[in-house]
């Protein structure tokens, strides 16, 4: 693995959250490093194998130029996304943007953010209980495949199972589905219950009959516990609704928690 870098590249340009700055430009550097495999391009010494840094620079530059942020965290966001979304072999970029002559009363060298993006491979459990089941899924699966940060990679089939954990009455129509996204845990999260919503979710019962649930099963190998996010989700193990169409799109994942594959965990259940 290597890293394509650009460092300090100086854009005049408008961003800041003063009405003379949405007007007057002011010198702005950014700088990227982009993960990259480029030995095959190095074995080769071919620029078509690797991610070109001018093809960088222009892109950053284009969103630099291209419209007004209050934010230099909102800016460098969105070029860290372009590069992501314009370089498929990029396995993450970390994006800086200085603001060397920032309107602060003092004495100083730069402001400047950084973020850090990384592709990751999550696995999603989609269910639902009501209604036009087969059409919920249908319309969830379009709907990953649509959103700007997600790459749908694969979906399992849809499988009917029986009501788990006794307040749900209905029989579910369950699925997983894998995706590849930058988009950060949270973010994530957020894009999901909106797309729950577009489903005609509403949340009356916790556990109980629903148009459509979207749950994060994994998200890469990260383990996260904090009061909006449980990953590895935290009974995922127990459950056969998940396990059964998660082992057909991924049965050698390992759970980061448990170490065990997903075909392993799925067969722990048995046949109950
Ligand atoms: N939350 C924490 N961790 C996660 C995660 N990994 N993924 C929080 C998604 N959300 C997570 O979820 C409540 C809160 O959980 C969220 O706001 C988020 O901050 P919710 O979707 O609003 O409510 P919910 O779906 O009723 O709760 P939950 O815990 O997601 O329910 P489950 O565990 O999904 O259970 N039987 C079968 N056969 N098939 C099913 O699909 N589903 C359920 C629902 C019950 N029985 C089922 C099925
Ligand atoms: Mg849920």
């Amino acid at each position: 693995m290597g890293k394509i870098i650009v460092k300090k590249l100086k854009i005049k340009t408008c961003h800041g959250v003063n009405d003379f700055e949405k007007v007057k430009p002011q010198p702005f550097l950014f700088s990227a490093e982009v993960g990259c495999d480029f030995a095959a391009a190095a074995a080769e010494d071919d620029v078509a194998l690797t991610i070109s840094y001018a093809k960088v620079a222009k892109l950053i530059t284009s969103v630099a130029s291209s419209k007004v942020y209050d934010l230099i965290e909102t800016l460098a966001c969105r070029c860290a996304e372009a590069i992501l979304d314009a370089f498929p072999q990029a396995s993450d970029v970390r994006m800086r943007v200085d603001k060397p002559h920032a309107p602060v009363k003092a004495k100083f060298s730069s402001m400047a953010v950084e973020v850090y993006l990384k592709r990751e491979r999550v696995f999603l459990s989609l269910g639902s209980s009501l209604g036009d089941k087969k059409a919920y899924l249908d319309f969830a699966v379009k709907r990953l495949g649509a959103e700007h940060g997600i790459t749908l990679k694969k979906v399992s089939s849809y499988m009917e199972t029986p009501p788990y954990g006794g307040v749900a009455k209905n029989s579910f129509l369950n699925a997983c589905a894998e995706i590849e996204t930058y988009l950060p845990p949270r973010v994530l999260l957020s894009r999901l219950q909106k797309i729950e919503q577009e489903g005609e979710r509403s949340r009356e019962l916790r556990w109980g009959d629903r148009t459509l649930d979207i749950d994060i099963i994994f998200y890469g190998r990260q383990v996260i516990c904090d009061d909006v996010l449980t990953v590895p989700h935290a009974d995922y193990f127990n459950r056969p609704f998940v396990l059964r169409p998660l082992a057909q799109i991924a049965p050698d994942f390992l759970c980061p928690l448990s170490g065990k594959t997903v075909a392993a965990a799925c067969a722990a259940l048995g046949n109950g």
